[in-house]
Order: C-alpha cells, then sequence, then structure tokens
C-alpha cells in the first residue's frame, strides 16, 4: 500500500507527479518534499513559495517544515526570505542533530551556505496584489489577515515509511517575524511511522492552541480511524476556543494512518483536499463543515 494526502487543491498537480514515483518504490520522505516543491514554484499559489503574499511590510517570509516518521528527525525554517524552496531547507535541517530549527536571518544564511539557490520570492502579481489590499484596508476596514493557505502533505510509501512536509508564505500581510502552525511540530505537522500522520492549515494561533497535528496522531494511536480522530480534535478545538476565547478561525486538517487510511475535516464552509493511492488516481475532494 502507498498514499498521499495533501491540503488543498493546489497540491494536485505536485501530488500527482509524486505519486507516480512513490508507487514506483520511491521513499515516502522524497515524495512528500517533491510535491510540495512543486507548489513552492508555482508562480500564482499565492499563501506558498515562489508568488507568496508579503507581510504588511511587504516582504515574503516563508514558513516550512519535513519530519521523518521512522526517525521522528524534523527540521523547520520560519521567516525565510528569498530563498527558492524552504520545504527543500526544511528536509536537509531535519538531518541535522541540532540547530534544526532555524528562523529568519539565520536560516537564510545557513540555507545559502548549503547552497540553496538565492531566489527573489516576490512577484510582480503579489506586488499588485498587496497594493491592492492595503488600499481596501484603509477603505473598507478588511481584515488584513484574510487570505492564506498552507500545503501540507502526507506520503506512506511501499516499504511503510511516512512522512509530512508543509510551506506556507503564512497570513497574508502577518507582522514581520510573525510564525504560524506550519513550522511548529505538533500543530502543524507530525509523523509516526508506527501510527500515522497529520497536517493543518488556517489561523495558526488557533491551530497551535490544540497542538492540532500531534493531538490527531495520538487519538490515532489510542484506536481511533483517522476520520475520529480529526473529526473530534477540530470540533473540540473549535467549541473549546468558542466557549473560552470567545471566537475560532479557520481549522482544516488531513491525516493518514499506516494503514493508508485516511481522515479530513473543517470548520470552514467546504476545504479541497487531495487523495491518491494505490486504489485511487490522484482527486480532489471537497470536505464540508460538520451541520
Ligand atoms: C499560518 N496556518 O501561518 C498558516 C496559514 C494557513 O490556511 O494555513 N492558512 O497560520
Amino acid at each position: 500500500m502507498w498514499g498521499m494526502i495533501a491540503t488543498w487543491r493546489m497540491a494536485l498537480e505536485g501530488v500527482t507527479q509524486a505519486s507516480e514515483t512513490l508507487k514506483a518504490g520511491a521513499s515516502a520522505a522524497q515524495s512528500v518534499v517533491s510535491a510540495v516543491a512543486e507548489v513552492e514554484d508555482f508562480p500564482f499559489y499565492k499563501s506558498v513559495g515562489y508568488g507568496g503574499l508579503p507581510t504588511e511590510n511587504g516582504e515574503v517570509e516563508l514558513d516550512a517544515a519535513f519530519m521523518d516518521g521512522d526517525t521522528l528527525a524534523f527540521g523547520a525554517v520560519g521567516n525565510l526570505v528569498d530563498i527558492a524552496n524552504p520545504v527543500k531547507v526544511a528536509q536537509a535541517l531535519s538531518r541535522e542533530r541540532f540547530n534544526s530549527v532555524l528562523v529568519g536571518a539565520g536560516a537564510r544564511e545557513w540555507a545559502l551556505s548549503q547552497g540553496f539557490a538565492d531566489k527573489t520570492m516576490l512577484t510582480e502579481r503579489a506586488t499588485q496584489h498587496y497594493r491592492k489590499r492595503c488600499r481596501e484596508t484603509i477603505d473598507k476596514g478588511l481584515s488584513p489577515y484574510d487570505g492564506h493557505d498552507t500545503v501540507g502533505i502526507i506520503g506512506l510509501d511501499l516499504y511503510g515509511s511516512m512522512s509530512v512536509a508543509t510551506s506556507t508564505s503564512g497570513l497574508f500581510m502577518k507582522r514581520r517575524g510573525r510564525l504560524g502552525d506550519s513550522p511548529v511540530i505538533g500543530s502543524g505537522f507530525y509523523c509516526d511511522s508506527q501510527i500515522g500522520a497529520a497536517t493543518a492549515t488556517g489561523v495558526g494561533e488557533d491551530l497551535m492552541k490544540g497542538c492540532t497535528s500531534y493531538e490527531i496522531v495520538r487519538r490515532m494511536q489510542q484506536g481511533m480511524t483517522p476520520q475520529q480522530a480529526a473529526d473530534s480534535v477540530v470540533f473540540e478545538l473549535e467549541d473549546r476556543l468558542i466557549a473560552r476565547f470567545g471566537r475560532v478561525g479557520d481549522l482544516s486538517v488531513v491525516c493518514m494512518n499506516r494503514q493508508g487510511e485516511f481522515g479530513v475535516s473543517t470548520n470552514i464552509k467546504t476545504f479541497s483536499f487531495v487523495v491518491a493511492s494505490a486504489i485511487q488516481p490522484p482527486t480532489v475532494y471537497l470536505a464540508e463543515r460538520r451541520a
């Protein structure tokens, strides 16, 4: 059995390509990183990698992570500026015994020292979007934080190994230096090949309050199906935040267990995700919030 599951429709192309290699015997690690890198490279996805939307200062700061479910090794970068493919930097960091999470100038320096390409990640299109939002925010009083999505991809390979990778430009108009859940282990992602993996997308400040991805994996370990684990974590977190914090942001998750069974849950109206496996070709599905 092999399988992949990914957040958002934008992952379709990357998953389609990576699933070909996965079924031919590539590792889960290689497959999730190449699938995420594909999304990062596409200039029209506004919330991931090249073409991602900027901070309130007009700079693109990228977050990404990688976790290997066999060794539990993980690496992450936060607020990385002008380096192509943050997910590849995160994977390289996962091989480091120490210093495997780097942010800001230090992350960029390390990436350059390892030969990662220096690339201007702000596109003309993202700049136009930024200028428009600056005007609208003043004119219409818009919330500057609308408009964001993280790609998170889980892979299970033919040898039973699992990996997960994430990448995002975070919330549009975020404050400089702001870190979301996507590079934070246990919140934006978690993976243990002996149990399963989970990854989240939505408002990082809220997803982190529930240590969302770790909690899903823990519940699968305790015997829940992936769907039960995903639903119970999302609904409980939503209820808890509404009751105690007064409101909740977008929360969406995908997960998969070591048998390749998957689960999806969301508190937004429709959440798109992509699945590919030995029993189905790469397909986009829509999940809906609970009635
Ligand atoms: C963040 N969770 O930086 C990310 C953004 C995201 O759908 O996934 N939005 O908070």
